[in-house]
């Protein structure tokens, strides 16, 4: 049997990398769409690189943008993929806040963009699509905990244009009998998530702050809750919806809640860093074994309109795509911190002996 093939949108992006190699090892040719950027921007998928000289490669990588339909349509053409995962967004909630167009241009309407070249190319009947839908959705929540019928509420331009790529997906699915599906994935994080994103701002920061890279962390709102689970687990659940008979929308998450100040808290165990946390109303709010303060609230780092609270019910994809988590909170946080550690190493071993001694003078 020949091989199937898949096309992926953001695959330069944290789901993008780990969905890549799980396809690769399934048998699947899997294309990507990458963006055009000032810098390399392929860290995450370097290591499945192909030469684009060699014949029969499995792994080939197209430029393109969700905010272009031209493009899209000829790489679908091109193409001809059995499945479509559209993991391409511009992904940061609080980002969302200062380019609240784009946002909606590339995650709303971005979506909308390829299932209508699906539609426009004649693969309804053969192309299959997946949409990377969110927690975020839930926003100001309705119900605890949030499963496939809880009511959503969007809090973010980012969540109301996850909520547009959502509602096309289902359209779409109605109108023209296309197998397209969301899954409302919460938070799930490893040690290649954005740096930007509060886990790994977490985890980088201690680590590096242990081994006296930097002094302290600034955070926003500590007591923000969220279901954290890991993404290797999560792009598994994100192919087996494309692999039923019928296209449903499934809830993907741990079903276990905890705060960032737990987050920080578990890293820092991990590191053996104390945390001491001080009296409420005081900014200052972590300390290290001599005193000095390494966890400060930035009020730059609050949002508009905050998610709370975010804790999933996984039933459904328990029933029916027998999904179970490998990996506990815990064992979440030591994989990201041990990694994050090995790089501070790094970084420090360059500090201490590297070009840092070098004069560029001379
Ligand atoms: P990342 O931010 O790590 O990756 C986003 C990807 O989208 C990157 O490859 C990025 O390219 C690409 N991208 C951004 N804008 C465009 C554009 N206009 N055209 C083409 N590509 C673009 O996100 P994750 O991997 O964490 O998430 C994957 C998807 O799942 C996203 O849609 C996200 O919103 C959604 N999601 C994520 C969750 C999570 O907890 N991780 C939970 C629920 C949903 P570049 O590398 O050049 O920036
Ligand atoms: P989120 O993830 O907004 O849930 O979106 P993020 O890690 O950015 O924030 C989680 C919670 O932590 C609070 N927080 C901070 N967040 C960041 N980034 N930086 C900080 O310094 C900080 N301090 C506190 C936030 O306010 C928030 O409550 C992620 C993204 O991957 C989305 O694309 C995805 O849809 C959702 O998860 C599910």
């Amino acid at each position: 049997m020949s091989s199937k093939v898949a096309l992926v949108t953001g695959i330069t992006g944290q789901d993008g990398a780990y969905l890549a190699e799980f396809l690769l090892k399934k048998d699947y040719i899997v294309h990507g769409v990458k963006r055009r950027a000032s810098l390399f921007n392929t860290d995450r998928i370097d290591h499945l690189y192909q030469d684009p000289h060699v014949s029969h490669r499995n792994f080939i990588l197209h430029y393109g943008d969700l905010t272009d339909s031209t493009n899209l349509i000829r790489i679908i053409q091109q193409v001809q993929p059995d499945e479509i995962y559209n993991l391409a967004a511009m992904s940061h909630v609080a980002v969302s806040f200062d380019t609240p167009e784009y946002t909606a241009n590339a995650d709303g309407l971005g979506t909308l963009r390829i299932l209508e070249a699906i539609r426009i190319l004649g693969l309804e009947k053969k192309t299959r699509f997946y949409q990377a839908s969110t927690s975020e959705l839930y926003g100001l929540v309705q119900e605890v905990p949030q499963n496939e019928s809880t009511p959503f509420y969007p809090r973010s331009p980012y969540a109301v244009a996850k909520l547009y790529g959502y509602w096309i997906t289902v359209n779409y699915r109605e109108a023209y009998g296309m197998y397209a599906c969301n899954g409302i994935l919460f938070n799930h994080e490893s040690p290649i998530r954005g740096e930007t994103f509060v886990t790994r701002k977490i985890t980088r920061a201690l680590a590096r702050i242990k081994l006296g890279l930097q002094e302290c962390l600034y955070l926003g709102n500590l007591d923000a809750l969220r279901d954290w689970g890991h993404a290797r687990d999560y792009v598994e659940m994100q192919w087996l919806m494309l692999q039923q008979e019928h296209p449903e929308d499934f809830v993907i998450a741990t079903g276990v809640q905890y705060s960032v100040r737990d987050f920080v808290n578990a890293a820092a165990k991990e590191l053996g860093i104390v945390i001491l946390w001080e009296g409420q109303g005081v900014h200052e709010t972590g300390a290290d074994g001599n005193g000095n303060v390494i966890v400060k609230v930035d009020p730059r780092y609050f949002r508009p309109t905050e998610v709370e609270t975010l804790l999933g019910d996984p039933s459904k994809a328990k029933q029916k795509l027998g999904w179970t988590p490998s990996m506990s909170f815990e064992e979440l946080v030591a994989e990201m911190v041990r990694e994050d550690l090995k790089s501070a190493e790094r970084d420090e071993l360059v500090k201490n002996h590297g070009y840092l001694a070098y004069d560029y003078h001379e």
